[in-house]
């Protein structure tokens, strides 16, 4: 009888099913345990290897806990909504509903052959009535709040794809997936008051058990800065422009000002003659999409209005500039500029001539901007003062002669919540005939999406959704109305999917409330780090309303997060930039070539992508070497949080693990499973000890090398002794789960492994003692050695070696025959060395 994967998978995938093994029962009195995968996007693409990294984690863990004896909590579903299924839609011309049914289809066999221990009866998918019904519920009670609300803004627009894009889909004034052009326009949008929250969200991410680095992330994010808001007069005008700065103490050091080119005054401000040459810059600026005037800050570009405003501390004159520098969304879109303590002041001074006041000594200004600390110099009644105190002063000046005052600014937008496009949420929203914005009633939900056969946007540049005239034009107590044909963005179904699992076929309620109470928040959350600010912000965001409302019982959603490595893979690429499958290319003195020809190649480790053709998809790896080497290899290739190359190659090393296991519990010759040894069996319980302390550490690559130790020196005793087979099976179980059912059954078990308690190691067992033995020359005891308790024959020998009393008998001898008795005794049979 040998390993069979392909029965042996089938066999339990099936038992697991039928049986519903892995059901959560909520009302359990067991401890909760709350794990969650961030649901995936079911791309036309399907999953490759790299996706269940994470969800081949947490499920080990899921399957852990479970057999600790805590109810888990391990769901999956489907991020459903969005622009690329849409797009697959028109391309192959099939409605988005049903390439979602198609590829939420294949995902979930992809995900099933796995064998991932997911509760699979609360599966969601965000792009269905009865779960979008809710998502809609959620955002009136937003409304209701205030804290959604339309405006006009300027968007990233993309003509091609008819729709506004966010700032992370835009490099160089393209749309990064297509390469469309992208410009800004100011659009009336639906946005909600994130801000508001703002420091909310940056306190409570102190409690939080996530990575450090991903805290900082979503600070950074935050951007919590504090200043001061300064009004400065203009000379020759009746306006003033108002700045925000961090900076208040270096003001006797501005020399010029910079409004961004939206600014409103910039039409205002500029003379006649500067007219076309501000009206040419502010063209070219507005095409760049705000992260590019960010990043991008070497090259320094801007034009000078004519306009001077005045300095409010001493009355100097500053001239005016615009530059795309100063961004229009920030801060009140305008600044003063002290070249002689800001880096991105100095360069532009130094490229547009304008002068520099040292105002901070300690620095060489013609050569840098100095933004260190140091007495004030030039500055009147802040000479002499540090950085900290001079800006205390001022600020108090400012206020005492009403031209600032202290302010705290936030990078945190308001985030802009609506899509010019179909396959989203429509907002539960319409409009009267005199143009005011009113709720749909909660008893009218959901609002659903109606069938639309053509996905774009009408010829007058509406969203898709104004071409269904019959749904759009509708009635509110008897009232004529129009719907919003604006949908939610794709992030809206994500930020509360989590609360939807807990109690997914709720017809009444999104969630019951009790049931919340007894499982929020999440314990454990798993994913990449990709989703470190926007998803993961907009769902604090979102959770932290809820629990203003009263719906959730905690601050929180996720109180532990752990982002999982990347994994990447080798890539082939001839001169011309064609990419070639692995199977195209040989390896010839440590070079690559296209096989049979002289066509070198350039081999890179790269992101696993279709286009660079290095994708290895789970099921062709399952097709080969079944689902628990996958598995196993999936964590086996380093620790779970760091990035790992694949090869496909390497998975026979864990294949091999698996059939000497096998060989254990089913050896070929019959079952003559020994006696155990002590060693052996103090192996056993170190073994179950390590696999539960990596397990609880998130580090199951060690673990598994723990297990891999055991099955090796159990089979050079030549098998395992009945003693360990139960034991065994369990510590395999969440890593191997087919196998270890299995071998579970054939120890006479009826129930699944996944249910039993995880083995129990004694503690005593675990510590090497040491003992002593007597030690025979010849059949005659000589002398004692210390060893440790069940040490190997080789320690032994040594321990004998090394020993005073017995030096006269051993060396110089010939050792002919050994004899030892574990922990009991050695006997050496010596001879006098042959003379030569
Ligand atoms: C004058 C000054 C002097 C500044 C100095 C810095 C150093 P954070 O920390 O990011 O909040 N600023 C303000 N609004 C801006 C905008 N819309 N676009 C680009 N830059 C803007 O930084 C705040 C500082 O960034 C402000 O302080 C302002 O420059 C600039 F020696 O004011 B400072």
């Amino acid at each position: 009888m040998s390993y069979d994967h392909h029965k042996i998978d089938a066999k339990w995938q099936k038992y697991w099913d039928k049986h519903r093994v892995y059901r959560t029962h909520m009302h359990s009195d067991k401890p909760k345990y709350y794990i969650l995968d961030m649901f995936p996007y079911p791309s036309g693409q399907g999953l490759h290897v790299g996706h269940p990294k994470g969800y081949v984690g947490s499920d080990i863990v899921a399957r852990y806990r479970r057999m600790k004896g805590f109810e888990v909590l391990h769901p999956m579903g489907w991020d459903a909504f969005g622009l690329p299924t849409e797009r697959q839609a028109v391309k192959e011309g099939i409605h988005p509903a049903e390439i979602t049914r198609r590829n939420t289809d294949t995902f979930r066999n992809q995900l099933k052959k796995i064998g991932l221990s997911y509760d699979w009866e609360r599966e969601i998918n965000t792009s269905q009535p009865d779960y979008y019904r809710w998502t809609q519920w959620i955002f009136l009670k937003l409304y209701e709040k205030g804290l959604a609300y339309q405006a006009e803004v300027p968007v990233n627009w993309c003509p091609a794809m008819g729709t506004v894009l966010a700032n992370e889909e835009v490099k160089d004034g393209l749309y990064v997936e297509t390469g469309d052009p992208v410009e800004q326009r100011l659009m009336k949008q639906w946005m909600f008051k994130i801000t508001e929250y703002g420091d909310r969200l940056l306190e409570d991410l102190e409690d939080l058990d996530w990575p450090e680095s991903l805290k900082e992330m979503q600070r950074h994010w935050i951007g919590k800065s504090e200043g001061a808001l300064v009004r400065f007069a203009i000379a020759d005008h009746d306006e003033s422009i108002e700045v925000f700065t961090t900076r208040p103490d270096t003001l006797f050091g501005g020399t010029y000002c910079v409004l961004a080119p939206e600014h409103g005054l910039v039409e205002h401000l500029t003379t006649a003659e500067h007219k076309a040459a501000v009206e040419a810059y502010v063209e070219e600026a507005l095409k760049r999409s705000e992260r590019d005037r960010m990043t991008q800050i070497s090259k320094k570009t801007g034009v000078f209005t004519g306009s001077y405003a005045l300095n409010p501390v001493n009355g100097e004159k500053m001239p005016i500039w615009i530059s795309d520098y100063v961004l229009g969304g920030y801060g009140t879109g305008a600044v003063f500029a002290c070249p002689a303590h800001d880096e991105r002041d100095w360069e532009f001074a130094a490229a547009f001539a304008l002068p520099m006041i040292e105002v901070v000594s300690g620095g060489n200004i013609d050569e840098a901007a100095y933004t260190g600390d140091g007495p004030h110099v030039n500055s009147d009644f802040l000479d002499g003062l540090m950085i900290d105190d001079a800006k205390q002063k001022v600020i108090a000046w400012l206020e005492a002669n009403g031209k600032g005052e202290a302010q705290i600014n936030y990078r945190l937008r308001d985030w802009l919540f609506s899509r010019q496009r179909y396959w989203g949420e429509p907002f539960p929203m319409v409009s009267t005939a005199d143009g005011e914005m009113k709720p749909v009633p909660l008893s009218e939900l959901p609002v659903e999406l109606p069938h639309l056969g053509n996905l774009n946007p009408t010829d007058d540049g509406q969203p898709p959704l104004a071409r269904a005239t019959d749904w759009m034009h509708t009635t509110l107590e008897g009232e004529p109305v129009t719907r919003e044909t604006n949908t939610m963005p794709q992030w809206a179904g994500s930020c509360w999917y989590y609360l939807r699992y807990l109690d997914p076929h709720n017809k009444k309620e999104p969630w019951n409330g009790e049931i919340e109470q007894k499982w929020m928040p999440v314990d454990l959350y798993v994913g990449g780090t990709e989703h470190a600010t926007l998803h993961l912000l907009y769902a604090r965001f979102w959770h932290k309303v809820l629990y203003d409302l009263g719906l959730v019982s905690t601050k929180e959603p996720f109180q532990k997060l752990f982002n999982q490595g990347k994994i990447q893979a080798r890539s082939f690429k001839d001169a011309r930039g064609k990419y070639y499958y692995p199977n195209e290319v040989e390896e010839r003195q440590g070079e690559w070539f296209v096989k049979g020809t002289d066509t070198l190649l350039d081999t890179r480790i790269e992101k696993m992508s279709k286009s660079k053709h290095n994708v290895v998809t789970p099921d062709e790896t399952i097709e080969a070497f079944g689902a628990d080497a996958l598995r196993v290899y999936e964590v086996f290739m380093g620790p779970l949080e760091d990035d790992a190359i694949w090869q496909t190659e390497n998975m026979t090393g864990v294949r091999r693990f698996l059939e000497r296991a096998w060989r254990l519990y089913f050896p070929e010759g019959g079952d003559k499973a020994p006696s155990s040894s002590v060693q052996l069996e103090r192996l056993y319980h170190k073994t179950i000890k390590k696999v539960g302390e990596d397990l609880d550490q998130m580090h199951p690559n060690t673990a598994v090398s723990a297990m891999m130790i055991f099955v090796n020196e159990a089979t050079r005793e030549g098998g395992l002794p009945h003693a360990f087979k139960k034991g065994f099976a369990q510590m395999l179980a969440p890593f191997a789960p087919h196998l270890a059912e299995e071998f579970w059954a054939s120890t006479g078990e009826k129930e699944s492994v996944a249910l039993s308690a995880w083995p129990v190691y004694s503690e005593a067992k675990t510590v090497d003692t040491e003992i002593e033995i007597p030690v025979q020359i010849n059949g005659k005891t000589r002398g004692k050695v210390l060893v440790k308790a069940g040490c190997t024959e080789a320690a032994a020998r040594e321990a004998a070696n090394n020993d005073e009393k017995l030096e006269k008998y051993i060396k110089g001898f010939e050792v002919v025959k050994v004899i030892y008795k574990t922990d009991r005794l050695l006997n050496l049979v010596v001879r006098p060395p042959k003379k030569e």
